[in-house]
């Protein structure tokens, strides 16, 4: 594709107008553009090429092995985003893995750096845990905010493959039902889709006793299930796990049963990485991450429309905090996803990233503003009156800032 062909691809979702929209373009003419301040970037894909790395103006400091292939970009568009809206900042990039275990080994790295990580901004999470913000991992996050880090995460894009409620089963056949009448959830898939399944639900998150299995029934004959013991032993976690590549065109079923189990049983949460075909329960689809206490949590609305993406997670956390706080454009253009567009929250993330570096340069000199309630309380409100489950506070916007404090 030649030069002119990229500018015509780039126009319809340009971040441009967004900047203005938001009160970024006006900082910048101000010649704010988040100059000593330190944002570290939480992410496993951080491909580029000589043309990508002319759009990454700001100060770039990798902490990854040099290792990745070309459609690992994930990373890359993001810190493409921040480089557009606070281009004065250092940017540190983390290989943060794709497991619990690594994001805490990241985050202890960014702890016992000589520098202090004023911003981290992270478009990954996990789809199984308590989503009450006493996870594991929510403890390695709360060290980095106890510190006096602002730490903004991706929503998700799960609301539209989630299912959460209560085990209720009146016919006592040990299988869940989801209605009176269904015992599953239905799940179109052609041969060759790869799915993953998450079951977890409110239990000792490291010494389950209630004991819920995940079950896959293929169309036709077949299926895979996912049967770990949970009867209260140590190290026996509440959560189950399918992974599968459809063997043939058609529509599966989801089933969880039920075996006996100490304790009164709570909530489970079903994610999968494809949308349901029935059954979605919308609320409460932010990931373990979103969900931790003092994070800016972003969902994603449309850049053409301002409407929220059908897809983006919406809250609240499983303990009753409203979340998401903020929302944030997504098919913005990168240059890492050129013909595309980048959708999902993973680009709106970066975005209030780089509005947060805006405000922290801004107002470095006073030590009173808090920049975690600056971005909250001057953002535009959308959809349902105040704040709500879908949007948040709204909208981020710089626009206000002046006359909001
Ligand atoms: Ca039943
Ligand atoms: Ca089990
Ligand atoms: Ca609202």
């Amino acid at each position: 594709m030649d030069e002119e062909g990229s500018e015509t691809v780039l126009d319809p979702h340009s971040v441009g107008k967004m900047m203005d929209l938001t009160g970024i373009s006006a900082l910048h003419a101000r010649k704010i553009s988040g100059r000593g301040v330190t944002i570290a970037l939480l992410d496993s894909e951080f491909y580029y090429d000589n043309e990508t790395a002319e759009r990454l103006t700001a100060d770039i400091v990798p902490i990854y092995a040099d290792s990745y292939g070309k459609y690992e970009v994930h990373g890359i568009a993001c810190a493409e985003l921040i480089s557009s809206i606070a281009p004065g900042v250092k940017l540190y990039l983390v290989d943060a893995g794709s497991t619990q275990e690594e994001v805490t080994a990241a985050i202890e790295g960014l702890l016992n750096l000589d520098e202090q990580i004023d911003i981290v901004s992270c478009s990954s999470d996990f789809p199984f845990g308590g989503f009450d913000g006493d996870d594991a991992v929510c403890e390695e996050v709360e060290k980095m905010t106890s510190n006096g880090t602002l730490w903004i995460n991706a929503a998700g894009n799960q609301a539209l493959c989630h299912w959460s409620g209560e085990f209720i089963d009146p016919d006592g056949n040990g299988f869940l039902n989801f209605s009176p009448e269904d015992e599953s959830i239905n799940l179109t898939m052609e041969r060759g889709d790869d799915v993953s399944i998450w079951l977890s639900w409110e239990d000792d998150r490291d010494a389950a006793a209630l004991d819920y299995d995940l079950r896959l029934d293929y169309p036709g004959r077949g299926r895979s299930i996912s049967d770990n013991p949970q009867r209260g032993y140590r190290g026996q976690e509440p959560v189950e796990m399918i992974r599968l590549t459809a063997p043939r065109d058609g529509t599966y079923h989801i089933k969880i049963r039920r075996y006996d189990g100490a304790g009164s049983p709570g909530r489970l949460h079903l994610f999968t990485t494809q949308d349901l075909d029935e059954h979605q329960v919308q609320n409460w689809s932010i990931g373990i991450l979103g969900c931790c206490r003092n994070v800016i949590t972003v969902g994603a609305i449309n850049i053409s429309t301002l409407q929220i993406q059908p897809y983006s997670s919406r809250g609240p956390t499983e303990d009753g905090r409203q979340k998401p706080d903020l929302v944030a454009p997504d098919n913005v253009t990168t240059y890492s996803y050129i013909s595309d567009g980048f959708a999902g929250t993973s680009a709106a993330a970066p975005f209030v990233a780089g509005c947060a570096a805006l405000v922290l340069e801004l107002f470095r000199d006073d030590p009173d503003v808090d920049v975690r309630r600056v971005l909250l309380e001057s953002s535009t409100d959308l959809g349902p009156e105040g704040p709500d489950e879908i949007y948040g506070r709204g909208l981020v916007n710089l626009s206000n800032l002046e006359v909001n404090l």
